[in-house]
């Protein structure tokens, strides 16, 4: 790592304004006249540039900024990204009135992605995965987690996984996989959800932690899926296996999956359309996560909005993502996600760009090493064209990135 950055693979940014995201700090964190420091892919310096000690400095390769700004390199914390083909017919069925349950119910959703990647093999999923992967990154993105899901069995979700992990070896941006075996009834299952999270929790999740192909444990905790005795199950199992978990929860209705993954000491909740009061209070205890998920909202038509004014007041973090999927949210753009989470939903801009940095970290558990503009942490930053860092919610389909860099380059 920083061979091309000179002997000591050394590289300044100067001349920018940052906005460091550091947890406490005034809202933003924001430096003007601030410069960074990377020596081997780790930040050693972010703050004032008359401040910065000349030992960073030192036979560094100098990037004048402009005046640009600098926030940290952008996180989606929660995306299905590796699928195959995709699923417009069902969109025209429900542009014709069907619901999204309906759609499901009747054979399609979650289940026709499923009968796609099963045929599809593990170099064609990665095909289909890097545009997707590319929209995102175009837009700063630097770290993403990718969900198996479509799988849902032991060869077809290692596969998944295995393929979201390739996607590290073939873009420069860091890949964090979470096993989501326990997202829907495969069609083989005849109904058997018991049995299905009997072969999730005894054969799949084992056989997964074995190969290290999963970094979390994620499930779908909903009428169409599981319940939470079943959700209980698979994290009891990932528990065993020393795996963080993390659930899609409240999203359709209140099964109070919230609660549920706080009483696990989930890194996140996702979704919560429907959490109540109690969920939030159990979520801030616990420091879970709330992610919110404004693609899907909007896609699917969803009138109830997660309960916003609840998690701030329980000082629940929130983190913002894509959602990134064939059947709920076909979306790969994280600025257009944090326009809608302010427009939808009323977060601030200070919250949306918090969501998709330092609480999109703290979601995946990588706060110690991403997320924020600060000593110790990966170099990851989006350089942007812009006069305020409002414009990057407040836009919708125009990209200001000017440069992205991953771990110094
Ligand atoms: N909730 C969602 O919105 C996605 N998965 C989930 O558990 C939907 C995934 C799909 O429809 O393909
Ligand atoms: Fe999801």
């Amino acid at each position: 790592m920083g061979g091309a950055n000179g002997k000591s693979g050394l590289r300044v940014w100067r001349n920018a304004r940052l906005a460091t995201m550091a947890d406490g700090v005034a809202v933003l964190g924001i430096v003007e006249k601030g410069a960074i420091a990377a020596r081997d892919g780790l930040i050693v310096y972010a703050g004032a540039e008359a401040d910065m000690p000349a030992s960073a400095g030192q036979g560094a390769e100098t990037v004048d900024c402009e005046g640009r700004w600098i926030t940290p390199g952008l996180i989606d914390c929660h995306t299905h990204l590796v699928y195959a083909g995709n699923r417009a017919n069902e969109f025209e069925m429900r542009l014709a009135g069907a619901t999204y349950e309906e759609v499901a119910r009747a054979g399609g959703g979650i289940v026709s992605s499923v009968k796609s990647l099963r045929e599809a093999s593990e170099d064609e999923l990665v095909a289909q995965t890097l545009p997707r992967l590319d929209a995102l990154m175009a837009e700063g993105v630097t770290t993403v987690e990718v969900k198996s899901g479509y799988g849902l069995d032991l060869d077809n979700e290692k596969k998944s996984l295995r393929a979201a992990r390739r996607l590290a070896n073939e873009r420069p941006v860091t890949v964090r996989t979470t096993c989501l075996a326990a997202h829907a009834l495969p069609p083989e299952a005849h109904g058997g959800k018991d049995a299905f999270i009997d072969l999730v929790a005894g054969t799949i999740l084992p056989d997964v932690a074995a190969e290290k192909l999963a970094d979390a444990v994620d499930g779908f905790c909903e009428g169409i899926a599981f319940s939470p005795e079943q959700m209980a199950r698979v994290f009891d199992k990932a528990k065993a296996l020393g795996l963080p978990v993390k659930l899609h929860a409240d999203q359709l209705s209140n099964l109070h999956g919230a609660a549920l993954a706080a009483s696990y000491g989930a890194l996140s909740a996702d979704h919560l359309e429907y959490t109540d009061e109690a969920g939030a209070a159990a979520m801030a205890k616990a420091g879970t996560v709330a992610t919110i998920l404004p693609g899907a909202y909007y896609f699917i038509r969803e009138t109830k909005k997660p309960p916003v004014e609840l998690f701030r007041r329980h000082g629940v973090k929130m983190a913002v993502a894509t959602d990134s999927n064939p059947g709920t949210s076909p979306l790969t753009s994280l600025l257009l996600t944090m326009n809608m989470a302010a427009t939808l939903f009323g977060l601030t801009v200070d919250e949306c760009l918090a969501g998709v940095t330092r609480e999109a970290a703290r979601a995946l558990g990588l706060l110690d090493k991403a997320g924020t503009l600060e000593s110790g942490k990966s170099a990851d930053l989006a350089i942007w064209d812009i006069e305020r860092p409002a414009e990057l919610v407040y836009r919708m389909g125009f990209n200001p990135l000017h440069a992205r860099i991953w771990r110094g380059q």
